[in-house]
């Protein structure tokens, strides 16, 4: 039997398996709209059975995008394109979840491919925010120190787009409190210099993310999950540390947090991470063990034994899969073939499916005509 094909359950919320697509900035989105782009990569991993297809960091203020072409939730224009793909992804039988994010500081810069730093004001550039009036390295925009009303607009902020989120169908929200962005860059002493109720002790660093995730928990429904993404270090001395992540995780769970998915780094730009297969499982599986609360491991899992060793072991409650999955959209069924487990392959695409890998009710169409045409 396998793990990563058993089902998890988050409130009312069944995930048909344990793999997910890790958020993915697709840099596709005009004014923050899903468009065909969207639809199609979206809806393909949702096709190649990934069993939660989590939507990448979507803004929940416009001045909260990385870049011009993120994709957004910040008005209710947004929800009926959202609401496109969900029906889709729903469809075949995944669960669609969105990532909510505010860059903070790391916003108003150019997407990769159109060279890096700051996008100027004369090419639809604009002011940013942070926790403190540091930037995040040369050629990023200088932030303005976060304060008063704008201060308190950023709960209120995601729990607006919490609730749109509801309207355009998603059954999973995830509050994205890593890689360097605003929640996490109120963290992290490195980016959080404040001497106010929201800067200095851990307890005031970690406020606004505990404020955010209540504003949130408020709307959001009780029978749907609700998942917050941490890096669990900044990878230098003086920032975020594990020990602090595990404190955090054990404060997010009375409030209504399901699940932690725990990535690492995008704090400081001369961290040095050392890179390997599954570096990042660890920390899931100490924040699993040592907090008590659901966790997802990610970050260089590329096989399917390895992500079927992860969950068997405890180590985590669900792997999300990034780069892989844009390798190749079909790696769950690939992967339930490799474990002789049946998948779910769509009717559409039966007779291409291994022997191995069908469901009893299907096989007979799948193995029929001895494979030519019929
Ligand atoms: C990412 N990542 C990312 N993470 C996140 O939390 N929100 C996001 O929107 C994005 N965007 C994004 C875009 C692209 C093109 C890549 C490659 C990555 C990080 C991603 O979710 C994942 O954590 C890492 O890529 C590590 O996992 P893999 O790729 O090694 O499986
Ligand atoms: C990878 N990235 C994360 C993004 C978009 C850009 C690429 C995001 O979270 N929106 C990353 C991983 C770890 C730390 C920093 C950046």
């Amino acid at each position: 039997m396998s793990a990563l094909f058993q089902p998890l359950a988050l409130r009312d919320v069944t995930l048909p398996n344990r793999i997910a697509v890790s958020p993915m900035c697709q840099y596709a989105a005009h004014d923050g709209l899903a468009n065909d782009w969207h639809l199609v990569h979206l809806g393909s991993r949702a096709v190649g059975g990934a069993g939660l297809v989590i939507f990448e960091a979507s803004a929940v203020l416009a001045e909260g995008r990385i870049s011009p072409q993120d994709l957004g939730i910040w008005s209710d224009a947004h929800v009926a394109p959202l609401a496109r793909v969900t029906a889709f992804i729903r469809s075949q039988g995944a669960v669609a979840g969105i990532q909510l994010a505010h860059a903070g500081r790391k916003a108003s810069t150019r997407r990769p491919w159109s060279g890096s730093g700051e996008v100027p004001p004369a090419e639809g550039g604009w002011p940013v925010v942070a926790p403190s009036a540091i930037a995040f390295a040369d050629h990023y925009p200088q932030p303005a120190a976060l304060d008063g009303a704008a201060l308190a607009a950023i709960p209120q902020a995601f729990a607006d787009a919490a609730r749109r989120a509801l309207a355009a169908g998603f059954e999973l929200v995830e509050l994205h409190a890593a890689h360097g962005y605003l929640l996490h860059q109120f963290l992290s002493p490195l980016s959080n210099r404040r001497n106010d109720g929201y800067g200095g002790s851990f307890d005031h660093r970690i406020r606004l993310l505990l404020e955010t995730v209540e504003a949130v928990r408020g709307v959001w429904p009780a029978h749907l999950p609700l998942l917050v993404r941490l890096s669990a270090t900044d990878w230098v001395d003086g920032g975020w540390s594990v020990d602090e992540t595990v404190a955090l995780a054990r404060r997010l769970g009375p409030l209504g947090v399901d699940l932690v998915d725990v990535s690492s780094g995008g704090s400081a730009a001369q961290a040095a991470i050392p890179l390997a297969p599954g570096y990042q499982v660890g920390f899931a599986e100490r924040v699993r063990a040592e907090a008590g609360i659901a966790t997802a491991a990610v970050g260089l899992i590329t096989e399917a034994r390895q992500a079927e060793a992860i969950v068997a072991g405890g180590r985590a409650d669900l792997v999300l899969l990034g780069r892989e999955l844009l390798r190749d959209p079909y790696w769950p069924l690939h992967a339930a073939a490799e474990l002789g487990v049946a998948a779910g392959w769509p009717a559409q695409y039966l007779r291409a499916a291994p022997h191995g890998s069908l469901q009893r009710d299907t096989a007979d169409y799948a193995l029929g005509e001895a494979g030519q045409g019929g």
